[in-house]
């Protein structure tokens, strides 16, 4: 029987941590499924607009080999309804989430992957104002 995986995320200003994370994931199953954090999560998550629209970055992730599908995360909150609609086995996310989506352990396995060192959206766009 097929593997779903499904991992969330805003991936804005795409960097090779999230392309690493995303190939993990992939790896864990047959499907990868990934949720893009609409604009306003990204603003309520992080304090600021993301640089690329929601549109730009769900086309950068959608046109990844590993990706099979994309949706729109509209809410941290609804992440049960996403793994269930979506089918997930496994849900997976970077350790700097651990733990924070163990209670979605009924409906599919939880995994956390240990993040990619030294690099970050905030770091590049701190790197590029400096320059
Ligand atoms: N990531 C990583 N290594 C990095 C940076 C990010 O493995 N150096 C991972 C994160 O752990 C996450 C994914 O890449 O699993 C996407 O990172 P972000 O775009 O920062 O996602 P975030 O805003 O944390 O959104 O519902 C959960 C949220 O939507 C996650």
């Amino acid at each position: 029987m097929s593997r779903t995986i499904v991992t969330f995320g805003t991936f804005d200003v795409f960097h090779v941590g999230h392309l690493r994370v995303l190939e993990r994931a992939a790896a864990l199953g047959d499907r990868l499924v990934v949720g893009v954090s609409a604009d306003a999560l990204n603003i309520r998550k992080k304090g600021r607009a993301p640089v690329f629209s929601r549109g730009e970055r769900l086309a950068i992730v959608s046109a990844l080999r590993v990706v099979d599908e994309v949706f729109v995360e509209e809410s941290l909150e609804a992440k049960r309804d996403y793994s269930v609609t979506h089918g997930a086995d496994v849900l997976v996310m970077g350790d700097d989430w651990a733990g924070k989506f163990d209670e979605y352990a009924d409906v599919c396995e939880v995994v956390y992957l240990p993040r990619t060192p030294a690099i970050s959206t905030t770091a590049i766009i701190e790197h590029i104002a400096d320059m």
